[in-house]
Parts: structure tokens; sequence; C-alpha cells
């Protein structure tokens, strides 16, 4: 395959570092590179560029920066031949990377003095750029973060994913009701991608296996699919911080083979002769939104065999350039699995060695085993992926062969080892044979990798004890925890550059190139003048943040009250109804005294639920519902409010973060595999109330014990209350507090316009509380008033604040893809370009 694209060698970046004063010839140069760009690629002229025209011309000039460092880093990676990771998701959720760009590359200030002296205004030019959001949630926002560290660590990185012609729904609230509207961030171009039409796989579905036979008398399967598909690559360059290294994020589009049918087109069906190129292409389509629910449907598992693929015979492609033979794969390549998504890779990758490229069945497998890894995101039984056999037998007959072989060869080797117990062997088979004949992805997976990691550390030990708990007796060494992280670039220095200059001018420029510096900003975290500052800036984004609130919500906020958030998908585990129960009793309270010293507080939410999620959904409503009645009761003066800010995304979650004062993580212990977000709002100085689960728990060693708040059941008293039945009246009898709060919700003193809406809900929560929201309220009432009883103490709160951001350090992504190079991938940083 031509390969033009990887081919140019270009001078490596100069080290470029930040621009705090950017000299006056580069704020010129760039000044003319964007004029050429409008001209040249816009094709436009001054007087009459749009502000769209202007936004396209930066994002020029800045590109033309990063692709010189990208072909050096992609040419040197040939020359000096470090192991390679190939990172494959089905999501990647990057948002807008202007800005991502400009800090990487130290522009950030020129840029802004350049576009200046043309007359616009940069941070507006920012706005412009539609959010990327080809993720849910947390899985791919993790990948994106991820891509950023590999960057900025210089490990030789391609991100593989799919190019969604429309990425996660945009979320309106009518009348507070969650609305769905398509997502067309496409819709005006994407200046930062390359279209290889070149870089083209054909990819098989359906048909027949054929055996043949060998001169040699041996057997060998051929695939004759019955459909075929192409995978056009699109790249998107990822570059790291000060510009060191650029990496590649190529998506997948699928194209038909054929455009049209004419015959047909000519006999006047006019859309007939499209209906094949419809159907091909729709497999890049659209992004599933569901999450933590398994689509189940036949569209996305054609996704992720597409996406697999095409990925598979590109990374073996480029292997082949490099080394001419694939038996030397696991020495030079190293392939991570995020979630089951891309699991078919594991069958993929085999049938790819043994059926195209000859390799021995058990050689192969050693290949296959050494090469891949797999990171396991949820514990949740509902989101493991399974697929029906005869679904996988029509659409990748070759490949469910493959599978049953693997499962053979496996269940063998179990017996052998000794383990006949039939419900082990039931346990650790690749097909489950309980709700008809279904493949396992995790299994696939597990079996597949040399490794297997959980996302946090109580996550891993979890996995250890649920999920695999059996094959991970069998396999003592697979399963390991690697702690996810965020990347600093995005979460603070973008997102809070005052923040940022705050911490520079303190700890030292260091912070800039080690996170862990943050320690040095502990010893101040009493400073009279340090706090002052501190909270200057706080403020400052408050105010920001509060006139957002009052664009979007109409709800006018005063930045001075304590700014309560909670922020992600909207989930029952994620007991987003917890914190709804709470604000109700906290405005019972309120009203049935209001002349106490209530701390004033707004309670921010944002989050979008799964379109078929109606609990979900509902409970949006009930957030609005309550919002509705709380902000407009004139006895509250003020004391509380409700914001539900519409249409979460990676943009508004920059906006809202490094304006929090208190981070809500409050899911019901040992179901939340780690969380992220709870990172970004604790290293922007938000206290966080949680629960023992996920990353909480090790944020809670890091900030210290005094500065997070703590409360609720532990994961094991969870498994233990659950074992006792779910039933929650006699709890509820024994709590004052939250009767009242049930019977206000379900009664209809939230929905007067339908009284019986919430009905079911208190029902549920009543007598089905498999979410325990009911057992673990009064200790989150209590505990929410110490977080009160703290906020009352300025010096107490500023000081905690500040030790939160001083003790995130370890969080950082940079320090989770140094474990993964180390422990998993066996990968080293490149050498300079
Ligand atoms: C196929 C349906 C489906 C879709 C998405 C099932 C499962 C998922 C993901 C595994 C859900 C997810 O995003 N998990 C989140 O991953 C984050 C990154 O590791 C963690 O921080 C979150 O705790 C976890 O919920």
């Amino acid at each position: 395959m031509n390969n033009t694209s990887e081919a140019a060698c270009a001078p490596s970046l100069a080290d470029t570092g930040r621009d705090i004063a950017p000299a006056a010839d580069s704020v010129a140069n760039l000044r003319e590179a964007i004029l050429r760009r409008l001209t040249y690629s816009v094709g436009k002229n001054q007087a009459s560029a749009s502000e769209y025209d202007w936004y396209l011309a930066v994002v020029y000039a800045t590109r033309d920066r990063i692709v010189e460092g990208w072909m050096a880093s992609t040419n040197a990676a040939y020359v000096h031949g470090p192991k390679r990771v190939y990172y494959l998701s089905l999501e990647f959720l990057i948002g807008r990377l202007l800005g991502d760009a400009l800090n990487n590359l130290g522009l950030t200030e020129t840029m802004r003095a350049a576009t200046r002296e043309l007359g616009v205004d940069l941070e507006r030019l920012r706005t412009l750029e539609p959010d990327a959001a080809l993720g849910n949630g947390g899985l791919g926002r993790l990948a994106a973060c991820f891509m950023e560290s590999m960057a900025t660590l210089s490990i030789a990185a391609h991100g593989y994913g799919i190019r969604y012609d429309h990425g996660l729904f945009r979320q309106v609230l009518k009348d507070g009701w969650q609305q769905e509207y398509p997502e067309d961030w496409l819709a005006l171009g994407n200046p930062w991608e390359f279209k290889r039409p070149e870089v083209c796989y054909r990819i098989g579905f359906g048909g027949a296996v054929e055996a043949l036979t060998s001169p040699d008398g041996a057997t060998r399967y051929a695939w004759k699919p019955a459909e075929y598909v192409e995978a056009i690559a699109y790249d998107t360059p990822v570059v790291g911080w000060r510009g060191a290294h650029v990496n590649t994020l190529r998506l997948w589009s699928a194209r038909a083979c054929d455009p049209l049918q004419l015959d047909v087109f000519n006999a006047g069906d006019y859309v007939g002769a499209v209906a094949d190129k419809m159907r091909a292409e729709a497999i890049s389509k659209v992004l599933y939104p569901s999450d933590e629910t398994p689509a189940g449907q036949e569209l996305r598992l054609r996704q992720e065999y597409f996406f697999a693929s095409a990925s598979l015979q590109d990374a073996l492609r480029r292997h082949l350039k490099q080394y001419q033979e694939v038996r030397s794969l696991a020495e030079h390549v190293a392939i991570q699995l995020n979630d089951t998504h891309p699991a078919i890779s594991v069958a993929e990758l085999m049938r790819l060695l043994v059926d195209v490229h000859g390799i021995a069945w058990e050689e192969a497998w050693k290949i296959t085993q050494g090469t891949i890894s797999y990171t396991n995101h949820t514990l949740l039984p509902e989101a493991l992926e399974s697929w029906p056999v005869p679904l996988l037998e029509r659409m990748l007959p070759r490949q469910m062969q493959i599978i049953y072989l693997i499962n053979a060869l496996h269940l063998d080797s179990v017996r052998k080892s000794g383990h006949t117990d039939a419900r082990l062997i039931a346990a650790v088979s690749m097909i489950d044979e309980h709700a008809g004949r279904r493949v396992r992805m995790g299994h696939l997976a597990f079996i597949g990798s040399h490794k297997v990691n959980g996302v946090s550390a109580l996550h891993s030990k979890l996995l250890k004890q649920t999920v695999f708990r059996d094959l991970g007796t069998l396999y003592p060494d697979r399963i390991v925890n690697k702690t996810n992280g965020i990347t600093f670039r995005r979460w603070l220095f973008e997102a809070n550059p005052g923040l940022t200059r705050l911490l520079a001018d303190t700890a030292g420029e260091g912070i800039y190139d080690d996170p862990m510096a943050l320690r040095k900003i502990a010893p101040y975290a009493s400073d009279a003048a340090f706090v002052g500052e501190f909270a200057a800036v706080k403020r400052q984004n408050k105010v920001a943040l509060a006139k957002i609130i009052l664009d979007r919500c109409h709800v006018k906020v005063d930045p001075d009250v304590l700014f309560d958030v909670q922020i992600k998908r909207v989930h029952e585990y994620k007991r987003q109804l917890l914190n709804i129960l709470e604000t109700v009793a906290l405005y019972d309270a309120i009203r049935a005294q209001p002349y106490l010293d209530w701390v004033p507080r707004v309670k921010i939410f944002a989050g979008k639920a799964a379109a078929s999620y109606h609990h979900a959904k509902l409970i949006i409503k009930l957030a609005n519902d309550v919002a509705n009645v709380i902000n407009n009761d004139p006895t509250v003066r003020g004391m509380l409010k409700v914001a539900y800010l519409p249409n979460y995304n990676v943009s508004l979650a920059e906006s809202i973060i490094p304006a929090s004062d208190l981070s809500e993580q409050i899911s019901t212990a040992g179901m939340e595999a780690s969380g992220t977000g709870n990172m970004k709002l604790a290293l922007n100085g938000a206290l966080t109330i949680g629960t023992l689960d996920g990353a909480n728990v090790e944020i809670k060693q890091h900030v210290g014990d005094e500065n997070i708040f703590i409360f609720g059941m532990t994961a094991e008293q969870v498994a233990q209350r659950r074992g006792r039945g779910i039933d929650m009246r006699e709890t509820i009898a024994r709590s004052p507090a939250l009767r009242e709060v049930l019977d206000a919700i379900g009664s209809g003193v939230f929905s007067p316009d339908d009284p019986g809406r919430y009905a079911g809900l208190v029902d549920i929560l009543t007598h089905h509380d498999h979410f325990l929201v009911c057992e673990d309220f009064d200790a989150y009432y209590a505990c929410q008033r110490e977080v009160a009883a703290k906020w009352l103490d300025r010096a107490a709160w500023w000081k905690a604040s500040i030790l939160n951001t001083a003790g995130m350090g370890w969080f950082s992504s940079d320090r989770t893809i140094a474990e993964y190079a180390d422990e998993i991938w066996k990968t080293q940083a490149q050498k300079k370009e």
C-alpha cells in the first residue's frame, strides 16, 4: 500500500516552552502565516473574512506548526524503532483542539497577540470550534487524555477509532425533560484532520469459510466474505507538551466499495441504487450513545469489527514495512484494548496471522497474547458485552471458528492443570450457555491478553473478586492495576490559567513539567497572602460560571455562595438522586427554620442520560422540577438554588471545574470503576464529598483524610446490605427527614402539573433500592452539614482546598501512561527525532 503520509522528513520543532512574553518577530511571523492561510487555504481576503474564516486560518496556521514535528516524530519511529503502542478505542472524547494545540506548542500568547493585530479575538475564535464528542463519558475522555500523555512522554503511539459523522447527541432541556438532537461536528468541515484516501482497507462481512488442503497436506481456511466495506483513514496530529513529540489519532470512516448501482439508478430507482452504499456507510454514521448498557445491536458489532480489522491490518502493514516479517510483532508492538469494544481483535489478529500470513496456530497465539492487553472499565453486569453465537456465525464466520478453537484449547489447558469442576469450566468458558449461547467478550479479551487491568486500586481488587474471579485464579499474574489519570495540560493549564499562573509563581515553573511539584504549594495553605490570591482566582472563575448559568438556565447565582457540583453521565449508580433528595431535605430544613444561619449554596448539575434510559431521564426531570420550585420560593431567600446546565460536554466541563467548591462523587460504593471528574475537580481545588468508591479512595490518600468528606457504606457493606434485601421501608421509617422528602416528591409537591409523575420513582426507592440511596441518605445529609460547617471556617476551607490542589500531582495521566509503558507495554520514550 502506498504510504506517502509517513514518508516525509522535516527538522524537529524547537523546544518551545511557554510564551508569556511573545517576541515581536514571532508575532509578526504568525500574523503573516494566518494571512497566507486566509488567502490561499480559505480563499478570502481580510475585508470579506467571516469570524469562521479567521478561525480556519488560525487553525491552519497552528496546524502547520505541528506538522513539522509530526513528520519528524513519524520518521524517527521508523529510524529508531521503539516499540509502538496502538490504543484501540471506540471512543475518543477529545473536545476542542485549538487551545490544546496552542498551549502545548507554547504559542497561546503569541497567537493572541497576532490575532489582536488582525483585529480578531482569539478567545472568541476558540468558541467557534465544535466539540469533538466522539465518546460518551469517562472511557472516551480517558482515551483523549492518554493520547495527549503518550505524545508528551514521546511514546510512539497511534490511537485508532471511528470517525463518526455524528458524535454524542446534543441535549436540550425542554420543560426539564431531556431531548436528544443529532450533533453535527463535521457540518463545516474539520480543519484538523488529513484525509488519507490511499490508506484504505477492505473489511469483510458474512459469507462462508472454505477449507483448503495445501500441498503439504495441512488444512488451511479461507474466508470468502459476502460483502465488503472500505475503511478510509483520517489522521489528526496529537501534539504533546512543549511540542516535543507528535502522534497520530487515526480514525476510520466507512465507504461503500461501489458508489451506486448504475443499472438500478438508470431504471429509475434512485433510492434503491444507493441502498448498499447507505448500509455500508451506516457503520461510521453515529456514535452509540449508551453508557454502561450494551447496545446489543448488529450495527454495533459491525462497528467493532470494522475498526478492529482496519486498525490491525494497518498495524501489520506498518510492521511489515519496517521489519519485513510478522513473527517479531510482539517485540515491537503493543496493542491496548480500551474495554471490550475492540475485543474481536483477538480473533481477527489470529485470522490475519494464521490465514493471511501463514503462521502456525501455536506461534500465532503466542504473538497475539504477547501483543494484546486489555483494560476493563466497569463491573456492572449489564455493561459486560456478549454477542449471540448465531450473530457472530453469520456476520464473522471465520472469527467465530477461531473463537471456538481458542476456547477449546483454553478449556483443555484448564482441565490439564487439574481443574475438572463443571462450575469452574462453565465460568471460565468464553461461551456463556445460560441465556442462549453468547460469546463473552470480556473473557475473549482476558484470554487473548498478557495483562488485564482495572482503573483504580479498588476496582482492580474487585475485578479479581467478581468478574474475573475464576480466570484470575487460573492466571494469577494477569490482572494488574493502573489507576486512571487526567492530563494537567487541559484540566489545569488551559482550563484554569489564573490558578496555573499563581501555582507557577509560588511553586516555580517546575510545575509545568513535573506534576508532583504541586506539593510545593502545601506550605502556603495557611499563608494569608497566598490564600487571598487563591480565593481571588476561584472567585473570578465563579463569576464566569455564574454568567453561563444565567445565560443558559436563567438562574441568577451569587458567586460568593458555595458551588456544589455534580457533573457526569446520569446513571442510577452515580446517584444524582441522592443529591436531589438531600437538596429537598435542605429545602425543608430552611423553610422550617428560615432564621438560622444557613450556608448559601447553589447545586449545579450537568449530564446526559442515554436516550433509552427512561429512569435516568426522569431523574433529570426531577432535578429540574425541584430547581423550579426552590428557585422561585421567596422564603428560601437565595440560600439555596439549583441549576441544571444543559448539554454537558468537554468545553462546559472546562468552565465548570475551575469554578467548583464541592465535588459530588457519591456513587454506590463498588460501582464507579474510577471516576476522572473527581480528579479534575480536586486538582482545581474543589473539596470532594464522596463514598469510598473508585479513585476516591486514592484521592483520600493523596489529599489527606482531613481534606475530603467521606460518608456512607463501603463496597463490602454494600454487598452485605444487598444480601439482606433492598426493601427500604424500615430504613425510611427510621429517618424522618427522608420520609418527608419522599412523601413530598411522591405526592407531587414538585410536579403539581402531574402529581403522579414521581410515584413510581419513590416506589422503587422504597421497595427496590438497588443503589442504596435510602440507606446512605442520613450519612450523606450529615456529611453535607459538616461541609457547611467547614465552609463557615473560611481559613480551614481554603487550607483544605489548597491541599487538594497540592496533593493531586500523582493523578496526572503522565504517571498512568508511564506505568502502562513500563509494566504492560514494555516500551520507552522514543529517541529524539
Ligand atoms: C457497550 C455499552 C457500554 C458503553 C460504555 C458499556 C460500558 C461502557 C464504559 C465501560 C463506561 C465507562 O465509560 N466507564 C467509565 O470509565 C472511566 C474510565 O476508566 C471510569 O473513570 C469510570 O468510572 C467508568 O464508569
